[in-house]
């Protein structure tokens, strides 16, 4: 028989298995019965709950997933790995007694929907919504227990309403240092006015004009636009970051000429809260692998500033962080674009100049121009590459090394960055590789400062590598007033900076890595700034009341573009063009005026910095949140002192960019008295990623995976052998499985299984269509364990469950149970698969509670099949709001075990003990035994081998 014949006689035989036919029925019916139900509505503390003391009695839960985006390709199986585990979670929680909130909304701006309008013509905002229903299409049918309600877009003007809202907030605030928090603009405003605060300058606060006032307090607000020098292309229109600019400083799309030039843009200072981000990472319950990359985010370096004198008046300020190798200072170096550069460099070469120093110039300024054009045309990146060949040029001048006395030649070198410490460094040959590596290039001297602990001796012009060691002592460092000779580093850095500071050229001081957040992108398809530019071009927010301040309708969507090589040119983004919707009279509270509309648009990052406050209450029109809703979901506890959501899972490449930005967002709102929660996720957990299997044909390219066969281990694709390796899913690799045709062909519940069975959470594991039919297999059993085939109906009985079918229903709970909670999805699914096995090998009907309780066993994981069970069990109620069942202790321990206890190779005792005890205990068991104590008469012990459970063997001294 051919096997559609086996299978198409077996479904007579049994009309009522359960198959993808039944599972697809089952699924679709319980969907719209929890859409109309709202079985997954989050009940709110202020509405809902309110009048229901029971239910605003229980402990609450809120789960999230990482914020998607709507991709026009729809999710193929990797996507929803984390989706479903919070689900699971979330179910599980609901059954233990929490108020869970659990939904999921879209973070709906971005490039590829802006791409595909300029290739087309079609507004973004039509493609983006087409995506996101394919996508709500997908996730409905898996089955995810989403309060839809609670659902948001970051496109929907009534959400940017709120993200242009939080600009304001942090437009209109300032991070006072003292207070070490953020307070309102109108607060500062105030001090200048009394005189509470001095005017930077000393300047009189009343004197100031509009434009001077505006530039005073630009210097403090938190979000505040600046000239930075940013990659402007020319003939892209636009600017770019770092990481879309190759190697040779062009862009990365279209291989045009990239310029360092200076933009005026809108920055976001989350530099003033670098301490706070870092120290609020101990109360987090997040990956250590994660809390790390922030912290080297962040970057905190402990050191000094000291100061060279050039010339008669002018000093060069470095930032190091080893202070205490001063006396190894032989020369300096300032990045390239340093403002000082020019106000040193000499009109010719210094007597006796060596040639190696003026890269062939004839003057110190050619050298110094013809450098600078070179290293503007590379990326931070490059220029930082440890590897890489050092190059710079002279400037011509010299320094006086403070402690030294010694005049130091200043060089400008690509390696030195302009947006790190003072951009000015001290070299030290002898202890910093790359200036060893500079030094060697350009015949500078070298001093050993620090002796070295190997044998190389302290004639630095004979190592081959710079010697870098923070415990070791100083040696050649002492000069009339200061020796630190014979000190160790630590000891050695605090005098340095004592003696520098008493002198007042230091002085200690800690550096960031952070850098201020670019906040300008010349894109259309992004959130609008809510702000006006008066006559003199003086920034002005606009009042609560024009908001939301909507995109308008362009008819081209790309920015504009110049002549690739036109350097003097400045972005025109796609709202500038719009002259009726830019050139605007409002009344901003003191008459109509005239005014024009900031033209750049928020990045990509503002609507996720977010919205999790937005789930909570997604369609208050007065406030971002109601207080009362955000106190009761995310508000602090002991457990989490800052505050924040319970569970948030997402993939690790968030590390930095989004959870430091939400971070920042969350501080300055929580400053302000918006919010109680000082950090906006409390627990974050990483899923793998769902590998899939590449194959490649003879040259290479990838061939489509479903259509490749295996024989014997080998691989063909239309009969030519192909090469298997693992890779991402994806279209471009021909190897993505969509979970529609997943749920086609086995049904969702199915679907959720395998992906939670296939591994540990947090671990990359390759996806494998034909495994999928053992979870397919494992539901079959379930069914019909509880359901006749033939008939359809129930068979439990209500005879008792015998006392083996007892043990293994309760250690399947005890064990499931603790593993949901834990997050350990693939083990409950073990235990649980362990006892339907168990269950359909003694056969015949089960005992109702057995039924019953397997059945809420498996409802976080296949809440479909489970859903009808439960029915079918007779129950008119939903099994999302059951009490997951609760293991009997009685049944959880295991029956004993005999040990015996040999002395000398005789027995001489047996004891009852657990199967799972440990060596260390059975030994103490064995040894304080009565019997035993007698044998070995008060002789001392040689030896005691244990095999828990069942041998202990003791040799006598
Ligand atoms: C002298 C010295 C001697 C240094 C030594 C290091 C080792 P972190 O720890 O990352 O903060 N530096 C300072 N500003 C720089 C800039 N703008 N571009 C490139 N390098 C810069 O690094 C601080 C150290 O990096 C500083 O301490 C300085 O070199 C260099 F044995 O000063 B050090």
């Amino acid at each position: 028989m051919s096997e559609t014949n086996t299978a198409a006689a077996a479904e007579t035989a049994a009309p009522h298995r359960y198959t993808a036919a039944m599972a697809a029925d089952i699924e679709a019916r319980w969907q719209d019965f929890w859409d109309a139900d709202g079985t997954y509505a989050a009940p709110n503390p202020t509405g809902d709950l309110a009048g229901d003391p029971e239910v605003a009695a229980r402990p609450k839960k809120f789960i999230m997933d990482m914020f998607p985006y709507p991709s026009g390709a729809g999710l193929h199986v990797g996507h929803p790995l984390g989706y479903i585990a919070t689900d699971v979670y979330a179910r599980h929680q609901r059954m233990t007694g929490h108020n869970v909130l659990h939904t999921l909304g879209f973070d709906a701006f971005g490039l590829p929907a802006e791409q595909h309008a300029v290739a087309t013509g079609t507004h973004p905002r039509v493609s983006t919504e087409a995506a996101m229903d394919n996508m709500k299409r997908q996730l409905r049918r898996l089955g995810l227990g989403h309060d839809k309600r609670r659902s948001v877009a970051t496109i929907d003007p009534e959400y940017y309403k709120w993200t242009q809202w939080i600009f304001l907030q942090i437009f209109n605030s300032w991070y006072d240092a003292d207070a070490k928090r953020a307070r309102p603009i109108a607060e500062l405003v105030a001090a200048f006015e009394d005189g509470s605060r001095e005017v930077p300058g000393g300047r009189d606060w009343a004197a100031l004009s509009a434009a001077e006032r505006a530039d005073v307090l630009g210097e403090y607000r938190l979000a505040y636009a600046s000239d930075a020098p940013v990659n402007w292309c020319p003939g892209l229109g636009t600017v770019l970051a770092n990481e879309e600019v190759t190697a040779d400083g062009r862009s990365e799309r279209g291989n045009f000429p990239v310029f360092k030039s200076k933009l005026r843009q809108w920055n976001m200072r989350i530099t003033a809260y670098a301490d706070r981000l870092l120290d609020d990472l101990d109360a987090l319950d997040w990956p250590d692998a994660i809390k790390l990359q922030q912290r080297n985010w962040i970057g905190r370096s402990e050191g000094a500033r000291v100061d060279f004198k050039v010339g008669e008046s002018d000093a060069i300020t470095v930032f190091t962080t080893r202070q205490d190798t001063l006396f190894g200072a032989t020369y300096m170096v300032l990045a390239p674009e340093h403002e000082l550069v020019d106000t040193i460099v000499p009109a010719a070469w210094p007597e006796g100049t060596h040639e190696v120093w003026t890269g062939g110039h004839a003057t110190p300024a050619e050298a110094v121009a013809k450098y600078r054009a070179f290293a503007a045309s590379k990326s931070d990146v490059e220029r930082q590459a440890d590897a890489k060949e050092k190059t710079g040029v002279f400037t011509g001048a010299f320094a006086l090394n403070p402690v030294s006395g010694e005049k130091v030649p200043v060089f400008i070198a690509d390696y030195v960055l302009m947006g790190y410490g003072t951009g000015a460094i001290m070299a030290v040959p002898a202890h910093d590789s790359r200036d060893f590596a500079f030094a060697r290039a350009f015949e500078l001297p070298m001093r050993c400062v620090v002796q070295p602990s190997d044998d190389r001796g302290t004639d630095a012009s004979t190592w081959d590598e710079a010697f870098a060691s923070s415990e070791a002592k100083l040696v050649n460092s002492a000069n009339d007033e200061i020796s630190l000779d014979g000190l160790g580093v630590v000891e050695a850095k605090a005098r340095m900076t004592d003696w520098l500071s008493e002198r007042g050229i230091g002085e200690g001081t800690v550096n960031f890595r952070l850098r201020d957040w670019l906040f300008s992108r010349q894109r259309y398809w992004g959130e609008p700034f809510p702000i006006v530019y008066d006559e003199d071009g003086i920034a002005h927010p606009l009042p609560e009341s024009m908001l939301p301040l909507e995109l308008p309708e362009v008819d081209d969507y790309s920015p504009r573009t110049f002549e690739p090589d036109d350097a003097n040119t400045s972005p025109e983004t796609p709202l500038s063009r719009n002259e009726d919707w830019v050139n605007v009279e409002l009344d901003l509270g003191d008459g109509v005026k005239k005014y024009r509309r900031e033209t750049n648009t928020m990045p990509n990052w503002a609507g996720s910095c977010w919205y999790q406050l937005r789930y909570l209450d997604p369609h208050n029109s007065d406030k971002l949140v109601d207080p009362a809703i955000e106190q009761y979901w995310m508000g602090p506890r002991e457990s989490m002192p800052t505050g924040g959501v319970d569970l948030y899972v997402g993939g690790a490449e968030h590390a930095v960019l989004h959870l430091l930005y939400a971070r920042f967002w969350s501080k300055v709102l929580f400053d302000l008295g918006h919010i109680s929660s000082a950090e906006p996720y409390h627990k974050l957990y990483n899923q793998g990623m769902i590998q899939a299997y590449v194959y490649r044909d003879g040259r290479g390219f990838p061939v489509p995976a479903a259509e490749v066969e295996e024989r014997d281990g080998k691989f063909f694709f239309e009969g030519e052998p192909v090469k298997r390796e693992l890779g991402k899913m994806g279209k471009s690799l021909k190897n993505a499985v969509t979970p529609d045709e997943i749920c086609t062909e086995y049904g969702a519940d199915t679907l959720r299984l395998y992906e939670m069975a296939m591994g540990p959470l947090d671990v990359s594991r390759p996806w494998d269509t034909r495994a999928v039919v053992g979870q397919y297999r494992l539901l079959q059993r379930l069914w019909r364990n509880i359901v006749d085939e033939a008939t359809g109906e129930v068979t439990v009985t209500d005879a008792e469950p015998d006392e083996a079918t007892l043990r293994a229903l309760h250690k399947a709970i005890d064990g499931a149970g603790g593993d949901l909670a834990g997050l350990r999805f693939n083990t409950a699914i073990a235990k649980i698969t362990e006892l339907n096995n168990h269950l359909t090998k003694t056969g015949g009907p089960l005992a109702r509670p057995v039924a019953e309780q397997l059945v809420l066993l498996m409802a976080p994981l296949a809440p479909h099949i489970a859903e009808e069970l439960w029915r079918k069990l007779g129950h008119t109620d939903s099994v999302v709001h059951r009490a997951f069942p609760v293991a009997d202790p009685a049944y959880v321990v295991d029956e004993a075990v005999t040990c015996v206890v040999q002395v000398k190779g005789k027995v001489k005792a047996r004891l009852e003990v657990p199967p799972a005890i440990s060596d260390d205990e059975l030994e103490k068991l064995a040894l304080a035994d009565e019997a035993v104590v007698a044998a070995l008469g008060g002789a001392g012990i040689r030896k005691v081998i244990v095999r828990a459970p069942k041998l202990v063997n003791i040799v006598p001294a």
